[in-house]
C-alpha cells in the first residue's frame, strides 16, 4: 500500500508519486537527508483510495449484543472466536478481550478453548480463568457445544479460543473446526503477528476457510519497528478490524485497532470530516 519515492528535487519527486499513483496521492511523511553538498529526498506515499478503505475497515459497525437486541433472531451471549496460526496470541488476546473494560464493557464473559491438543495450551487458559474467576468450558467433541453454549447461557461474551494449524495432522484441524462451527460463532478474528510475512497470508487463511472469518486482529505490533510492514499486512487483511495488541501485559495491552495503525501510519485519527460529524 505505501510505496517510497526517492530523488534530489522534492518537486520531482512530488509528480513521481503523483504519475505513480494517481492526482490524489497521499504523502505520509517527507525526509530530506543532506549529504555534504548532496541532497537526497525520501517521500513514503499511499493512493488516497487505498488510505480511505483501511479508514473504513478500522470503523466496523458496533457490536450487537444478541441479548440486549431483545431476542431478535438468535438470543444467548454474543460469541467470539479466535483463529490464527500458534503463537500468534490467541489465548492472551482472549484474556485481555475478557478483562479489559474497554472490550465489551465490562459485560460479562465466558471462555470456552478446543486448543486440547498442545502440551500446555490447556493448562494456560485454565490458569487465566482461575485468577480472572471467569467460566470456561472445555470442548473435545462437536456434540459438547451445545452444552457448552448452554452453560455460559448466564455470559453476555463467550469467547472461543482455537488451537492453530496443526502442521501434521490434517484431521486434528479437521475436528476443531467442525468444533469451533457448532458453536456458530457471531465473529471470527483472524489473530495474525503484526510481523507476519504478508505473502504466507493466503495460504493460513485458505486452512482457516471453513471458519468463515469475519475480522482480523493484528497482535505483537509492538515488535515492529517498520510502519510500511504493518501499513503492507493492514491492506492485505481484508477484514474490519476492531482490536490490535501491543504487548504481553494481561489486559492493558489491548487497544483499539483505529488509533492504533492510523498512529502507525502517522495518520491522524479523526478526519476534517468525521471529527465535524
Ligand atoms: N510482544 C508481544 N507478545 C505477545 C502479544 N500477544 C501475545 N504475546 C505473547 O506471545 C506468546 C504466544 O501467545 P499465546 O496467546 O499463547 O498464542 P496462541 O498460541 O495464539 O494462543 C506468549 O508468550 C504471549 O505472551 C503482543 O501483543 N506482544
Ligand atoms: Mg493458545
Amino acid at each position: 500500500m505505501l510505496e517510497t519515492f526517492t530523488g534530489s528535487d522534492l518537486r520531482l519527486v512530488f509528480d513521481e508519486a503523483r504519475r505513480s499513483l494517481g492526482e490524489d496521492v497521499l504523502v505520509l511523511r517527507t525526509q530530506i537527508q543532506r549529504d555534504g553538498r548532496r541532497t537526497r529526498v525520501e517521500l513514503v506515499a499511499a493512493p488516497a483510495a487505498a488510505i480511505q478503505e483501511l479508514r473504513q475497515r478500522l470503523d466496523p459497525a458496533p457490536l450487537v449484543y444478541p441479548r440486549a437486541a431483545g431476542g431478535r433472531g438468535r438470543s444467548g451471549p454474543l460469541v467470539i472466536g479466535l483463529v490464527g496460526p500458534t503463537g500468534a496470541g490467541k489465548t492472551t488476546t482472549a484474556a485481555k478481550l475478557a478483562l479489559h473494560p474497554r472490550a465489551f464493557g465490562n459485560r460479562k464473559v465466558g471462555l470456552i478453548t478446543l486448543d486440547t491438543f498442545r502440551v500446555g495450551a490447556l493448562e494456560q487458559m485454565a490458569q487465566y480463568a482461575e485468577v480472572t474467576e471467569l467460566p470456561l468450558e472445555v470442548v473435545y467433541d462437536a456434540r459438547e457445544m451445545p452444552g457448552a453454549l448452554q452453560r455460559l447461557d448466564g455470559c453476555d461474551v463467550v469467547i472461543v479460543d482455537t488451537p492453530g494449524r496443526s502442521p501434521r495432522s490434517k484431521d486434528a484441524n479437521q475436528q476443531w473446526q467442525a468444533m469451533f462451527r457448532a458453536a456458530a460463532p457471531d465473529e471470527v478474528h483472524l489473530v495474525v503477528p503484526a510481523s507476519m510475512r504478508p505473502d504466507l497470508l493466503p495460504s493460513l487463511v485458505a486452512s482457516l476457510s471453513a471458519c468463515r472469518i469475519t475480522h482480523a486482529c493484528l497482535t505483537k505490533l509492538d515488535e515492529l519497528h517498520d510502519d510500511r510492514a504493518v501499513a503492507d499486512l493492514a491492506a492485505r487483511l481484508t477484514w474490519p478490524m476492531r482490536w490490535v495488541t501491543t504487548g504481553q501485559a494481561v489486559p492493558n495491552d489491548l487497544h483499539p485497532a483505529k488509533a492504533a495503525i492510523l498512529g502507525a501510519l502517522g495518520l491522524p485519527v479523526t478526519t476534517a470530516r468525521s471529527a465535524a460529524a
